[in-house]
């Protein structure tokens, strides 16, 4: 038992609700969004990011942590235009291992899945004073999640993560990096989203997530999604059994008795 887990494998996903229960709970992340049985909600306002664009005096820190590479978000970015006032605390990434061919984001669309998922972190701070207290509760967290695909050019905005993953190649390895716009990792349409009560998509799967999944996806080049496929291990630099850090996402969780919202007709 332990807290050791993985994607594949004897402690792999189909086996993480033996360790973790709420894995097997009923309102499961990540989803396969059908768009045709989403409902459209037009109360439903446009993602409000604040304060993403602000950079401070202090740099980013980037975190190899085993399963994905983590940016620590500083605390006066957050989220409006939900029910409550949500805090930035992280963002990471999810992907595949095969130049996006055989998957890599966690939620797949009318049962497409995208080459990368970029996932940012908030909790609700107007209930509770830290995220180990909100990741419990119901609607304790709201994350958002872009889907990435690939084309031909470069995104800038990702190049500043994909740039310092060399100096984080191993588990529990961190850099800094400097500050950046965090907006600019978002697509451009806020005002377009899926919107569904879900969980956190790794053990322990805690079944708080207020999730916003954008419609409009970004892009980034075939060498980006490479470096990010290739560049990481998923152990410590002393394990010789340390593995390439690679298809780091969840499968479509079934959606049972809940409803997608879409923002949009
Ligand atoms: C990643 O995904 C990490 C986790 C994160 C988890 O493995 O970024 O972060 C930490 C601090 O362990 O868990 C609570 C949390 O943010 C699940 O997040 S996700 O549902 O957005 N994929
Ligand atoms: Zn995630």
């Amino acid at each position: 038992a332990g807290t050791h887990w993985t994607y594949t494998g004897s402690v792999g996903q189909s086996h993480w609700s033996e360790y973790f229960p709420e894995c097997g709970g009923t309102k499961q992340s990540p989803i396969d969004v059908k768009t045709s049985q989403a409902k459209y909600d037009p109360s439903l306002p446009p993602v409000r990011p604040l304060g993403y664009r602000q950079l401070g005096q202090e740099p980013f820190t980037l975190t190899n942590n085993g399963h994905t590479v983590e940016m620590s978000l500083p605390g006066w970015m957050g989220l409006g235009g939900l029910p409550w006032q949500f805090t930035a605390v992280q963002l990471h990434l999810h992907w595949g291992s095969r130049g996006g061919l055989g998957g890599g984001s966690e939620h797949t669309i009318d049962g497409h899945g995208y080459a990368a998922e970029l996932h940012v972190v908030h909790y609700n701070s107007e209930i509770y004073s830290n995220i180990s207290t909100a990741m419990r509760q119901r609607e304790g967290l709201a994350v958002l999640g872009v889907l990435i695909e690939t084309g031909e050019d470069t995104n800038p905005a990702y190049q500043n993560i994909i740039n310092h993953l060399e100096n984080i190649k191993h588990a529990g390895q961190r850099t800094s990096i400097p500050a950046f716009d965090v907006q600019s990792l978002l697509p451009l349409s806020l005002e377009r989203y899926f919107r569904y009560n879900g969980s956190l998509t790794t053990p322990p799967c805690y079944q708080s997530v207020l999730w916003t999944v954008f419609a409009e996806r970004v892009s980034v080049s075939h060498v980006q999604l490479r470096k990010l496929e290739t560049a990481l291990f998923s152990g410590h630099a002393e394990e010789s059994q340390s593995l390439p850090l690679q298809d780091n996402y969840r499968n479509p969780q079934p959606l049972n008795r809940r409803t997608v919202l879409a923002s949009f007709p």
